[in-house]
């Protein structure tokens, strides 16, 4: 299936993981705008070898994206945002519910989680890309289920009370990424670090971010051009780029 923005969608029943799949497709020849879904993830990855729980009624999927053009100057830091971005605001616009962007990654309804993000940059015949591997919870339950994330993560069908379609909430999500990529590839992404502050629920707030070299806490005042985190621990300024941060009230 094309749609207008020229994503190809490879759909499939189940997989270890979407973003391995579309990796080695890529590295098969397969053209950036794939994006490959599944009903079931028997080794769903999340960041730092964590795993992503990935029953049917998921949306399960990854993106293809040449990063050649868009992301110059190593500004990699956007690509979570910017997926973060694009299913906050397909979440608002298809189900009304209160959905933000916690930094770095992850996309909240209200103060739980409902979808993780995992890029992953590698390079192949010559070209630069990134699998965009976007794990939302939508017909699937979190809260009424056993994992020991029950407590802090939620699905839409939960929020709603009823179960939704997930073949419209991907359509939105895929258009609001092929819009964003557009603002990257044409150097506005003033425009997307501003999309992505309105839809933040991060900053402002007081954080604890775990980073490689330890633990920043503090008041999580902006970001930066390059998507990293700006921490004020009493009146000094921290840049953190990568970490787990945790919202301290
Ligand atoms: C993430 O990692 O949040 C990135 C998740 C990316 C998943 C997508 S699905 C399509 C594509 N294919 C893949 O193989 N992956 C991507 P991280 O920030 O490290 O969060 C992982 C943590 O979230 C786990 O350690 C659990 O505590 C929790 N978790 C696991 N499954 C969850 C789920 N379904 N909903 C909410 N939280 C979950």
């Amino acid at each position: 299936m094309n749609n207008k923005l020229g994503f190809k969608t490879l759909r499939y029943e189940t997989v270890d993981s979407t973003n391995a799949v579309l990796k080695a497709l890529a590295e098969d020849g397969v053209e950036p705008g794939a994006v490959v879904t599944a009903k079931v993830q028997t080794g769903g990855k999340g960041r730092m070898g964590r795993r992503w729980e990935s029953p049917e009624g998921g949306l399960w999927m990854s993106v293809l994206l040449e990063t050649g053009s868009a992301f110059k100057d190593d500004k990699f830091g956007l690509l979570p945002l910017m997926a973060g971005a694009s299913v906050a605001t397909a979440v608002i616009m298809e189900h009304d519910l209160d959905a933000s962007v916690k930094w770095p990654n992850d996309v909240m309804i209200g103060d739980r989680k409902a979808c993780g993000i995992l890029g992953e940059l590698f390079r192949t015949d010559g070209r630069d890309m990134a699998v965009m591997g976007i794990g939302v919870n939508v017909n699937n339950k979190v809260r009424a289920a056993n994992y020991e994330f029950s407590k802090v993560s939620t699905s839409i069908c939960e929020e709603l009370g009823r179960p939704v379609p997930l073949d419209t909430l991907e359509t939105a999500i895929l258009e609001e990424l092929g819009f964003r990529m557009e603002q990257l590839e044409s150097g506005e992404s003033q425009k997307l670090l501003d999309d992505w502050r309105s839809l933040s629920s991060t900053l402002g707030r007081q954080v604890s971010v775990s980073t490689p070299a330890g633990e920043v806490r503090g008041l999580a005042k902006d970001i930066d051009d390059d998507g990293s985190l700006l921490i004020d621990t009493k009146g000094l300024l921290n840049k953190v780029s990568v970490g787990d941060c945790r919202h301290l009230e």
